[in-house]
């Protein structure tokens, strides 16, 4: 099954951080796309530094273990959990897997709040122009409908 991870850092080298994620990802899964990644304002707790955000498209035949991965992947970057929506060094939330939905808390699919997320939806539209999130429809109008100003191309 296809499934989309969206990867965030707003502590310490952002860029590396973003790179060990995908990395270690890619170690364990086929990854048939990495979105180009973007700088982007904070969303919710909006005092915090800016955020670096990329997303992938991988091949699973278990999501559970997508998030395993990703928790791990956190993990090795030396994580704090400080505040709910607060600073990281690396934060990887699995957006959604093929037609999924799932209201378990371990796991919640589509993510629930990747569908007014721009930081989420735009670098997903560059890789999947057809991309469609479950419940909410294609990403392409949710793209439009999400608040852009905060995001731009990030040149390293
Ligand atoms: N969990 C349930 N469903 C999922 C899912 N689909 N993907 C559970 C990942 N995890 C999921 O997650 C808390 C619990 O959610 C886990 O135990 C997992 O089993 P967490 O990653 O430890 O906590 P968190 O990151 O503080 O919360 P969350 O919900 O991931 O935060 P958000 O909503 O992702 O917000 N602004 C910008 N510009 N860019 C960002 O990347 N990120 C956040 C984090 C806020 N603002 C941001 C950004
Ligand atoms: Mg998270």
């Amino acid at each position: 099954m296809s499934t989309v991870v969206s990867l965030g850092s707003n502590l310490g080298d952002r860029s590396t951080n973003l790179l060990v994620g995908l990395q270690l990802l890619a170690a364990q899964f086929a990854v048939r796309a990495v979105s180009p990644v973007y700088e982007t304002a904070p969303v919710g707790v909006v005092d915090q530094p800016p955020f670096l955000n990329c997303v992938a498209i991988l091949e699973t035949d278990d999501v559970a273990e997508v998030l395993e991965a990703a928790q791990r992947g956190e993990q090795t970057r030396g994580r704090l959990r400080r505040s709910r929506w607060g600073p990281r060094t690396l934060d990887v939330d699995v957006v959604s897997a093929d037609g999924v939905v799932s209201a378990d808390p371990r796991l919640t699919l589509p993510h629930p709040r990747a569908h007014d997320r721009a930081f989420v939806l735009v670098p997903w539209l560059d890789i999947d122009p057809d991309a469609v999130l479950p419940t909410y429809g294609p990403v392409r109008l949710l793209a439009e409908r999400s608040d852009r100003s905060g995001l731009q191309r990030w040149r390293g």
